[in-house]
């Protein structure tokens, strides 16, 4: 399968060539404090200046002490001749329309796996991980997971149904939704299939296919809890909702009753917009830290209930068979996991010195605490460091200096939560759950970068 993806890796380059040696070495060995990050930053104003005609030798791609070639050019054309943008009126601003990316930026795209795929509609599109900054996923790349095919609901006709152990049952309209008050919260979602190809040994090339079926937006919506108060639910004998999709597979999950009144979600929002339709406009269940599939899209029922229903999606499907021949079933909290996103596999490191190795990490049961990488296939291990501000059950981003001296090398990143729980090797993980399961797999991952600069996807423990 791994050769049927074609992929277009992405290109890095370092910045070397101002660096003597022995900054290296201790960059290599203790990474960056702040009189090393003083001391590059002067070294590189200084190998600008010295360059100042030639702006291209501050290019951060060429190896230490090379000569000629672009660097010793006489000049750089990108910068002494003015491009035509610069001397020529822009084009005019749209009357009416929605922004799009560059066009330079067009092969940053979801791309649908080869491997997942059983019908275009029971299918799943994954993010491409490799290309984004920050935490948020731009709504045009958020990944989709369908079990029959997408609609565009209008929303005038659209409702959504609460009742069963409930005082009165009650039908919502979106905009009876949208007179109550809402929250607006930054959580990840995560299909619990993500990274299920990678239970035997690695097999697809790139972390857009091993990670990419994880997102993190800005949702808003109203708490259900808000929901199930309005209808009156039965304290005494709620114990179970049961949310309900209008697609034809009717999909429908059991929610434990302390999640629903916790911090689930009926949302319309998604990063300041309506909700795209592929992700389940105009209403869909937000369910904070439990698997994809528990987000139920195009909500149109909740039922509440003193027994888990195990319906098709819970009996059948989303069960892990265990090495004892047994299955796992409501497994539904996306344990603490994380992945370097670049470099990561596909792409290709064209020079030794510096990178910044960043990556994602999150966990289902709260905050992350710590992110550790290791350059040496698990063997030592450097904190990195967290962006602010830590949220609870979304997406955090770490970043750590690293030095490639252009040897060979594993790099793992290993996330711990607020729990203490720390993200298990994929040996760890085998031992205890076996190679047989589809879902949950939150195994440290591996890039190996080889000696000419490959990211390639491995296994190593
Ligand atoms: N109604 C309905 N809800 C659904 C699904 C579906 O097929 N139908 N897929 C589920 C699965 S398995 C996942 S992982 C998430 C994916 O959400 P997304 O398509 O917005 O990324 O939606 C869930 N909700
Ligand atoms: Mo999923």
């Amino acid at each position: 399968m791994a050769a049927e993806i074609k992929h277009p890796g992405q290109i890095r380059k370092a910045p070397e060539n101002f660096l003597d040696p022995q900054l290296l070495r201790e960059i290599h060995e203790q990474g960056l404090d702040d009189k090393r990050r003083r001391f590059l930053r002067q070294s590189f104003l200084m190998a600008s200046a010295a360059s100042a005609v030639s702006s291209t030798s501050m290019s951060f791609a060429n190896e230490v002490g090379t000569e000629g070639g672009e660097n010793s050019a006489a000049g750089d054309p990108n910068i002494l001749v003015l491009p035509s943008h610069s001397t020529t009126l822009g084009k005019p601003v749209a009357q009416a329309g929605y922004g799009q990316p560059s066009r330079h930026e067009h092969t940053i795209l979801k791309r649908a796996s080869p491997g997942l795929t059983r019908t275009q509609e029971a299918s799943a599109s994954f993010t491409p991980l490799q290309a984004l900054f920050g935490i948020i996923t731009p709504n045009g790349l958020h990944f989709e997971r369908h079990h029959q095919g997408w609609h565009d609901i209008p929303p005038e006709t659209h409702r959504l149904m609460i009742h069963g152990l409930v005082k009165t049952a009650m039908i919502f309209t979106l905009d009876d939704l949208m007179r109550l008050p809402s929250v607006s919260r930054i959580h990840f979602l995560e299909c619990g299939a993500n990274t299920a190809m990678e239970w035997g040994h690695p097999s697809v090339p790139t972390v857009q296919y091993t990670h990419g079926m994880l997102s993190c937006c800005e949702f808003t919506g109203v708490p259900l809890s808000v929901l199930l108060d309005y209808c009156g639910y039965d304290k005494q004998r709620s114990r179970f909702v049961l949310a309900e999709g209008a697609d034809g597979s009717s999909l429908t999950r059991t929610i434990p009753i302390e999640h629903a009144l916790d911090d689930v979600l009926v949302a319309w929002g998604m990063n300041g917009e309506m909700l795209r339709p592929e992700n389940g406009y105009p209403l869909r269940l937000v369910a904070p830290g439990m698997q994809g599939v528990s987000w139920v899209k195009w909500l149109r029922r909740i039922e509440v209930g003193d027994q888990p229903w195990g319906t098709k999606d819970e009996s059948i499907q989303y069960i892990d068979l265990m090495p004892d021949g047994s299955h796992r079933q409501y497994t539904s909290i996306q344990e603490c996991k994380s992945v370097i996103t670049s470099p990561s596999g596909g792409q290709q490191l064209l020079n030794k010195g510096m990178f910044n190795i960043t990556g994602l990490a999150w966990s289902g049961r709260g905050k992350i605490k710590k992110v550790d990488v290791s350059v040496d296939g698990g063997r030592h291990w450097r904190s990195a460091r967290l962006e602010g501000p830590i949220q609870n059950k979304a997406l955090t981003r770490f970043n750590i200096d690293w030095v490639w001296d252009g040897s060979e090398v594993i790099l793992q990143s290993r996330a711990v939560d607020e729990t203490g729980y720390v993200q298990p090797s994929i040996d760890q993980l085998r031992k205890v759950r076996g190679s047989r399961s589809t879902y949950h797999n939150n195994a440290i991952q591996s890039w190996q970068i080889n000696a000419s600069g490959e990211v390639l996807n491995v296994q190593a423990y």
